[in-house]
């Protein structure tokens, strides 16, 4: 057991850190906030988005609703994340992909943080914030860090919204599946900054655990989840992360 700035990390931990081949991410909310990204229902005494209620407006009865009032939302929330950087935890995440063989990164964060941090292929579960569809045909067109977007479907011409999955929608097509084979395939799988208390993407872990991966959770606080999972380390991301490689190369 090694003792890291208050964080315990056991050598079990760090021995199938070392020796893994096929490792799995899920991340939260909690991930981002060390970069100044609001959570959704806070923890670790991080700021929560405020001024609207996240689950009315981020719902699909208000893009049926009143969609200018959704992009209002996102629209703020765009020119908030554009002056917003990764942090530790990304970076650590990111130098992840190539010391494993099968690394999956699976985010049910819209930012794009982990992206600009370097990783690739990453897996959205809930779409991108820098993303918009189109309300008839689904077309996509992307939205650039100046956040210039346009209102309608360049292909038909039809109201555009903003290309995330709101409470009662379906997660983009293929995106679980891809994502429950790689938690079913992995050796070793963190969960890190998420109240896991979402579905379906908290379900990951359990298929993880279940198919015989050895499940680690990174948060402040304590999660629905943490009884589930063989290791608990209680701190943050961008503390926590960087502690366990560092640790592993001892
Ligand atoms: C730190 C930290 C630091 C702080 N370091 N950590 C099965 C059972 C029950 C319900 C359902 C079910 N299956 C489906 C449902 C319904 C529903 C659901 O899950 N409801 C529950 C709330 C009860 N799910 C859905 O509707 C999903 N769709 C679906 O299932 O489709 C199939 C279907 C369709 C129709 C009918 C039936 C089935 C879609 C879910 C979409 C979620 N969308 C949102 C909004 C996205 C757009 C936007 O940004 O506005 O996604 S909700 C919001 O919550 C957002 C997040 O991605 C998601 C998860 O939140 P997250 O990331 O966990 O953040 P927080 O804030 O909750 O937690 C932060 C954590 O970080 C805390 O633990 C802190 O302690 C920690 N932390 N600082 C590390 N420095
Ligand atoms: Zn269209």
């Amino acid at each position: 057991m090694q003792l890291l700035n208050q964080v315990m990390i056991s050598g079990n931990l760090l021995e199938r850190f070392r020796n893994a081949e096929r490792l799995l991410a899920l991340t939260g909310a909690g991930i981002s906030a060390e970069s100044g990204v609001p959570t959704f229902r806070g923890g670790g005494d991080t700021a929560v988005w405020k001024g609207m209620p996240f689950d009315v407006v981020s719902s699909a009865q208000m893009v049926n609703r009143d969609l200018p009032a959704v992009w209002e939302w996102f629209d703020y929330r765009r020119q908030l994340l554009n002056a917003l950087k990764p942090n530790a935890a990304h970076l650590e995440l990111a130098s992840w992909q190539s010391r494993f063989r099968n690394f999956n990164l699976v985010t049910q964060n819209i930012d794009g943080l982990h992206q600009l941090a370097g990783s690739r292929d990453v897996i959205e579960l809930h779409g991108s914030i820098w993303s918009a569809r189109c309300t008839t045909c689904h077309s996509r067109q992307q939205i650039n860090r100046e956040g210039e977007r346009a209102d309608a479907c360049l292909d038909c011409g039809d109201p555009v919204r903003p290309d995330v999955v709101l409470f009662g929608e379906m997660l983009p097509a293929g995106a679980f599946e891809t994502a429950a084979e790689a938690a079913r395939s992995c050796e070793l799988c963190f969960v890190i900054g998420t109240s896991a208390l979402v579905y379906p993407a908290a379900a990951l872990p359990e298929i993880a655990r279940d198919s015989g991966a050895f499940v680690c959770e990174v948060n402040p606080e304590i999660t629905p989840l943490s009884n589930l999972c063989h290791e608990v380390l209680t701190g943050k991301a961008g503390e926590v992360l960087p502690l366990i490689s560092a640790a592993a190369k001892v």
